[in-house]
């Protein structure tokens, strides 16, 4: 396979960033390789430097529900673009699509708008520790809640572990307050709760988790963390950064009918631009300065791009409401998937959610947890994953990044997906 240009570009690359990217999972350490550097998108599609063309199942990681460059998303960005890139004042586009984000999440009174995911949960902790007069923060094994330190802790064996940084850099004092314990264990949060229960600011939880793969909750679990927290007058963060409005227009919160304290967004209410998001109550949000005391600023917070592609996302999502279609191209390919292991003996485990799945390479029946995650075969995904390039299917570089899916991987994309899956497969010496 000729990656000419991307070799090239990666040996420059080294010379001027960290590891020749600018976010480590890019630099394909989990698999191996050089990694491609990609010159465009369009639709499902992105072309590398070298020429290639690959369905993308990466979609920068989730913001791009429509697919690259959608004729709704891009005029808006432009139109915004014409009017100025960012004044450092209100704009109109922030009460807008705040206005939609509230009308999907129907519990949400107030919204803040920062660049990012790590700083929405980073401020959502800030301002439950602020509301509660607490400190501890309990997290679940695996869950990704961005880089700031507070989330930075290596998962806990056992129980409950207090914190240790799983970074360097991190002082142990400040993630001394993170509790760690795995997911989808409520028995484990209730005994944390019993010993530590007054102490807790809040459980920060992704409803469904993204970042081991796609970990569903069990039956029950986020319940029993809302009833946890509300008796002990913990607060509940739902972490939706990668969830909200890919698996209906609002999130898990509003599919399950569980209602968190503070939400974090990010990722698709951008439309394809940085954005984050924290959202809650009136009588939680009002403690953010200048309404109230806690600290919390941003120049790029709620710039018109941004503001304008996630109006345009958020509308278009409203009026065509493709969810519907998004879980059953995601079931078909699963289908397809799971015959085309089987017929080569390799034992596979799909968690799915709407638009979003993992294929966790392991004998064990179910993953519900970071260390059933942590039993799949690693290498196989490596090997799978470079014989798909050489097919023009373009997996995340991690075994445990989720697969996205968007309204442009239609039926086509999909048949086309199964295909080059069946090749790969048959091929390699993958068993
Ligand atoms: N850890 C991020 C996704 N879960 C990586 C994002 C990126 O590298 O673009």
């Amino acid at each position: 396979m000729n990656i000419e240009r991307s070799t090239h570009l990666f040996v420059e690359a080294k010379r001027c960033l960290p590891g020749g990217v600018s976010s480590p999972v890019r630099a394909y350490n989990a698999v191996g390789g050089v990694p491609r550097f990609i010159n465009e998108g369009r639709g499902a599609y992105i072309f590398d430097v070298d020429g290639r063309k690959y369905v993308d199942y990466v979609m920068a990681y989730g913001p791009l529900i429509f697919g690259h460059r959608h004729p709704a998303v891009t005029e808006a960005i432009e139109e915004a673009l014409a009017r100025g890139t960012g004044f450092g004042a209100p704009s109109e586009s922030e009460i807008r699509l705040a206005g939609l984000i509230k009308e999907a999440f129907p519990f949400v009174d107030l919204v803040r708008f920062v660049n990012s995911g790590t700083e929405a949960t980073m401020s959502a902790v800030r301002l439950a520790r602020a509301q509660t007069g607490r400190d501890y923060v309990l997290k679940f094994e695996g869950c990704y809640h961005g880089h700031a330190d507070t989330f930075l802790v290596r998962p806990g064996s056992g129980g409950s572990t207090s914190g240790i940084p799983s970074s360097p850099g991190i002082p142990k004092e400040v993630v001394r307050y993170t509790l760690v314990t795995p997911y989808n264990d409520i028995g484990a949060v209730e005994r944390i709760f019993e010993q530590k229960g007054r102490k807790i600011a809040a459980i920060i939880v992704e409803p469904v988790a993204g970042n081991m793969g796609v970990v569903l909750p069990k039956k029950g679990f986020l319940q029993g963390l809302r009833e946890a927290s509300k008796s002990y007058g913990a607060l509940l963060i739902f972490d939706e950064v990668i969830t909200g409005f890919r698996v209906a227009f609002g999130g898990i919160s509003t599919k399950i009918g569980v209602e968190p304290d503070i939400l974090t967004l990010g990722k698709i209410i951008g439309g394809g631009l940085p954005v984050g998001a924290l959202c809650g109550k009136r009588s939680v949000m009002e403690l953010l300065a200048p309404q109230g005391p806690l600290y919390q600023a941003g120049t790029f917070s709620g710039n018109p791009l941004s503001m304008s592609a996630g109006m345009a996302t958020l509308r278009t999502l409203k009026e065509e409401n493709p969810y519907g279609a998004l879980r059953r191209r995601t079931e078909r390919l699963i289908e397809g998937l799971r015959d085309i292991f089987k017929a080569k003996g390799i034992p596979v485990v799909f968690n799915h959610e709407t638009a979003v799945f993992s294929m966790f390479f392991t004998r064990g029946e179910r993953v519900m947890n970071l260390s059933d995650a942590q039993s799949t075969d690693k290498k196989l995904y490596a090997e799978l994953f470079h014989a798909l390039l050489a097919e023009g299917v373009m997996l995340p570089p991690s075994p445990y990044e989720a697969l996205f899916l968007s309204t442009a991987h239609g039926d086509t994309v999909i048949e086309e997906t199964l295909k080059a899956f069946g090749k790969a497969v048959a091929r390699s010496s993958l068993t």
